[in-house]
Protein backbone atom coordinates (compact mmCIF):
# COMPACT_ATOMS: atom_id res chain seq x y z
CA UNK A 1 0.00 0.00 0.00
CA UNK A 2 1.43 3.35 -1.11
CA UNK A 3 -0.01 6.87 1.00
CA UNK A 4 0.79 10.21 -1.67
CA UNK A 5 0.72 13.15 0.64
CA UNK A 6 0.83 16.49 -1.01
CA UNK A 7 2.95 19.16 0.84
CA UNK A 8 3.55 22.62 -0.29
CA UNK A 9 5.63 25.63 0.52
CA UNK A 10 4.46 29.01 0.94
CA UNK A 11 5.81 32.06 1.59
CA UNK A 12 7.41 35.43 -0.06
CA UNK A 13 10.26 35.01 -2.32
CA UNK A 14 13.88 34.47 -1.19
CA UNK A 15 12.60 33.50 2.44
CA UNK A 16 14.37 30.24 1.61
CA UNK A 17 11.80 27.95 0.40
CA UNK A 18 13.54 26.21 -2.78
CA UNK A 19 16.91 25.44 -0.45
CA UNK A 20 14.66 24.33 1.92
CA UNK A 21 13.27 21.54 -0.51
CA UNK A 22 16.72 20.68 -1.57
CA UNK A 23 17.90 19.90 2.10
CA UNK A 24 14.82 18.01 2.51
CA UNK A 25 15.73 15.74 -0.20
CA UNK A 26 19.14 15.54 0.20
CA UNK A 27 18.77 13.43 3.61
CA UNK A 28 16.99 11.31 1.83
CA UNK A 29 17.01 11.29 -2.39
CA UNK A 30 14.76 9.34 -4.11
CA UNK A 31 13.57 11.42 -7.33
CA UNK A 32 13.32 14.95 -8.84
CA UNK A 33 10.41 15.97 -10.68
CA UNK A 34 10.63 19.49 -12.87
CA UNK A 35 6.89 20.42 -13.98
CA UNK A 36 5.55 22.00 -16.92
CA UNK A 37 3.44 24.02 -15.12
CA UNK A 38 5.72 26.43 -12.69
CA UNK A 39 6.11 24.10 -9.51
CA UNK A 40 8.83 21.95 -8.53
CA UNK A 41 8.07 18.74 -7.04
CA UNK A 42 10.46 16.69 -4.20
CA UNK A 43 9.80 13.19 -4.33
CA UNK A 44 10.90 11.54 -0.66
CA UNK A 45 9.80 7.86 0.32
CA UNK A 46 9.24 7.00 3.80
CA UNK A 47 8.50 3.18 4.35
CA UNK A 48 6.64 3.45 7.99
CA UNK A 49 4.79 0.63 9.48
CA UNK A 50 4.69 -1.40 6.72
CA UNK A 51 3.93 1.39 4.20
CA UNK A 52 5.40 3.22 1.73
CA UNK A 53 4.61 6.71 2.48
CA UNK A 54 5.57 9.03 -0.37
CA UNK A 55 6.01 12.76 -0.07
CA UNK A 56 5.09 15.19 -2.82
CA UNK A 57 6.64 18.54 -1.96
CA UNK A 58 5.52 21.32 -4.05
CA UNK A 59 7.92 24.44 -4.33
CA UNK A 60 6.81 27.66 -6.26
CA UNK A 61 9.38 28.25 -8.99
CA UNK A 62 9.69 32.10 -8.55
CA UNK A 63 6.25 32.87 -8.94
CA UNK A 64 5.34 34.08 -4.97
CA UNK A 65 3.87 36.93 -5.88
CA UNK A 66 -0.30 36.30 -4.22
CA UNK A 67 -1.94 36.86 -7.12
CA UNK A 68 -0.08 34.73 -9.84
CA UNK A 69 -0.23 31.44 -7.38
CA UNK A 70 -3.12 29.15 -8.79
CA UNK A 71 -5.42 27.64 -6.58
CA UNK A 72 -4.30 24.59 -7.82
CA UNK A 73 -1.60 24.80 -6.31
CA UNK A 74 -3.09 25.07 -3.23
CA UNK A 75 -5.54 21.91 -4.12
CA UNK A 76 -5.70 18.72 -2.31
CA UNK A 77 -2.77 20.09 0.13
CA UNK A 78 -2.47 17.96 3.47
CA UNK A 79 0.46 19.65 4.67
CA UNK A 80 0.72 23.43 4.14
CA UNK A 81 4.63 25.20 4.68
CA UNK A 82 4.04 28.40 5.68
CA UNK A 83 7.58 29.78 5.57
CA UNK A 84 9.15 33.08 6.59
CA UNK A 85 12.54 34.44 6.86
CA UNK A 86 13.76 35.77 10.03
CA UNK A 87 16.14 38.36 9.06
CA UNK A 88 12.96 39.59 6.61
CA UNK A 89 10.57 41.53 8.83
CA UNK A 90 8.65 41.82 5.92
CA UNK A 91 8.03 38.28 4.89
CA UNK A 92 6.80 37.78 8.79
CA UNK A 93 4.28 40.40 8.18
CA UNK A 94 2.86 38.97 5.16
CA UNK A 95 1.73 35.58 6.49
CA UNK A 96 -1.44 36.69 7.05
CA UNK A 97 -1.90 37.30 3.66
CA UNK A 98 -0.65 34.14 2.54
CA UNK A 99 -3.28 32.45 4.97
CA UNK A 100 -6.23 34.32 3.66
CA UNK A 101 -5.07 33.66 -0.11
CA UNK A 102 -5.07 29.72 0.39
CA UNK A 103 -7.59 28.37 3.27
CA UNK A 104 -10.35 28.29 1.01
CA UNK A 105 -8.33 26.24 -1.55
CA UNK A 106 -7.21 23.54 1.11
CA UNK A 107 -9.01 20.15 1.41
CA UNK A 108 -10.97 19.65 4.89
CA UNK A 109 -8.30 17.66 6.54
CA UNK A 110 -5.03 20.01 6.32
CA UNK A 111 -2.57 20.21 8.40
CA UNK A 112 -0.63 24.41 8.24
CA UNK A 113 2.93 24.56 9.78
CA UNK A 114 4.52 28.39 10.55
CA UNK A 115 8.00 27.71 9.60
CA UNK A 116 10.59 30.39 10.60
CA UNK A 117 13.70 29.66 8.11
CA UNK A 118 17.16 31.02 8.57
CA UNK A 119 17.16 30.07 12.05
CA UNK A 120 20.81 29.98 11.94
CA UNK A 121 21.12 34.38 10.94
CA UNK A 122 22.66 36.78 13.64
CA UNK A 123 20.09 39.77 12.16
CA UNK A 124 17.24 38.29 13.18
CA UNK A 125 14.30 40.80 12.63
CA UNK A 126 11.52 38.70 14.06
CA UNK A 127 11.33 36.65 17.39
CA UNK A 128 10.93 33.33 17.94
CA UNK A 129 8.29 34.49 20.79
CA UNK A 130 5.89 36.56 18.62
CA UNK A 131 6.47 33.10 15.26
CA UNK A 132 5.28 31.02 18.45
CA UNK A 133 2.22 33.53 19.05
CA UNK A 134 1.03 34.01 15.93
CA UNK A 135 0.99 30.08 15.57
CA UNK A 136 -0.73 29.37 19.06
CA UNK A 137 -3.15 31.97 18.09
CA UNK A 138 -4.45 30.73 14.70
CA UNK A 139 -3.86 27.02 16.51
CA UNK A 140 -1.10 25.85 13.99
CA UNK A 141 2.28 24.40 14.64
CA UNK A 142 5.13 25.94 14.80
CA UNK A 143 9.10 25.11 14.21
CA UNK A 144 12.60 27.52 13.63
CA UNK A 145 14.49 25.62 11.63
CA UNK A 146 17.73 26.30 9.12
CA UNK A 147 17.91 25.01 5.90
CA UNK A 148 21.89 25.81 6.07
CA UNK A 149 22.16 23.99 9.07
CA UNK A 150 19.94 21.03 8.34
CA UNK A 151 18.60 22.27 12.32
CA UNK A 152 14.38 20.51 12.72
CA UNK A 153 14.40 20.13 9.17
CA UNK A 154 13.72 16.16 8.82
CA UNK A 155 11.97 16.52 12.29
CA UNK A 156 9.62 18.93 11.04
CA UNK A 157 8.37 16.98 8.10
CA UNK A 158 8.25 13.53 9.93
CA UNK A 159 6.82 14.82 13.13
CA UNK A 160 3.83 16.07 10.60
CA UNK A 161 3.61 13.36 8.34
CA UNK A 162 3.33 10.84 11.87
CA UNK A 163 0.69 13.10 12.66
CA UNK A 164 -1.33 12.07 9.28
CA UNK A 165 -0.52 8.44 9.09
CA UNK A 166 -1.98 8.20 13.03
CA UNK A 167 -5.01 9.96 11.79
CA UNK A 168 -5.41 7.86 8.89
CA UNK A 169 -4.96 4.78 11.26
CA UNK A 170 -7.84 6.08 13.29
CA UNK A 171 -9.74 6.80 10.82
CA UNK A 172 -10.02 10.65 11.23
CA UNK A 173 -9.27 10.76 7.48
CA UNK A 174 -11.83 10.00 5.11
CA UNK A 175 -10.47 8.93 2.13
CA UNK A 176 -13.48 10.06 -0.17
CA UNK A 177 -13.61 13.42 1.77
CA UNK A 178 -9.42 14.13 0.54
CA UNK A 179 -9.40 12.24 -2.36
CA UNK A 180 -6.72 13.88 -4.32
CA UNK A 181 -4.76 15.03 -0.55
CA UNK A 182 -3.99 11.64 0.15
CA UNK A 183 -3.79 8.95 -2.54
CA UNK A 184 -3.44 4.79 -1.98
CA UNK A 185 -2.07 2.97 -4.62
CA UNK A 186 -1.55 -1.28 -4.60
CA UNK A 187 0.71 -1.32 -7.37
CA UNK A 188 4.56 0.08 -7.83
CA UNK A 189 3.95 2.13 -11.15
CA UNK A 190 5.25 5.47 -10.99
CA UNK A 191 2.42 6.38 -13.11
CA UNK A 192 0.94 8.08 -9.53
CA UNK A 193 2.30 11.90 -10.66
CA UNK A 194 -0.55 12.04 -13.09
CA UNK A 195 -3.20 11.95 -10.24
CA UNK A 196 -1.74 15.36 -9.34
CA UNK A 197 -1.86 17.14 -12.58
N1 LIG B 1 21.71 31.79 6.27
C1 LIG B 1 20.83 31.06 5.59
N2 LIG B 1 20.55 31.39 4.29
C2 LIG B 1 19.65 30.65 3.61
C3 LIG B 1 18.97 29.56 4.24
N3 LIG B 1 18.12 29.04 3.34
C4 LIG B 1 18.27 29.76 2.22
N4 LIG B 1 19.19 30.74 2.36
C5 LIG B 1 19.58 31.72 1.34
O1 LIG B 1 18.45 32.56 1.04
C6 LIG B 1 18.42 32.89 -0.34
C7 LIG B 1 17.06 32.54 -0.95
O2 LIG B 1 16.86 31.15 -0.91
P1 LIG B 1 15.83 30.41 -1.86
O3 LIG B 1 15.77 28.98 -1.42
O4 LIG B 1 16.14 30.64 -3.30
O5 LIG B 1 14.47 31.18 -1.51
P2 LIG B 1 13.03 31.04 -2.19
O6 LIG B 1 12.89 32.19 -3.13
O7 LIG B 1 12.04 31.16 -1.05
O8 LIG B 1 12.95 29.70 -2.87
C8 LIG B 1 19.58 32.13 -0.98
O9 LIG B 1 20.65 33.01 -1.14
C9 LIG B 1 19.92 31.06 0.03
O10 LIG B 1 21.27 30.69 0.00
C10 LIG B 1 19.30 29.23 5.61
O11 LIG B 1 18.77 28.31 6.24
N5 LIG B 1 20.22 30.02 6.22
MG1 LIG C 1 12.44 29.24 -4.85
Amino acid sequence: MKMLLKYILIGNSDVGKTTLAWRYKFDDFRDYFISTVGVDVQVKSYPMFNNDIQILLWDTAGQERFESISSAFYRDSIGVFLCFDYSNRKSFEDIPKWMDLMINHLPDYHHIVLVGLKNDVSNKHVTELEAKMFAKKHGIDFYSVSAKTGENVEKMFMNLTESIYADYRMNKIKIPQVLGGIKIQKDKRKRYYCLWW
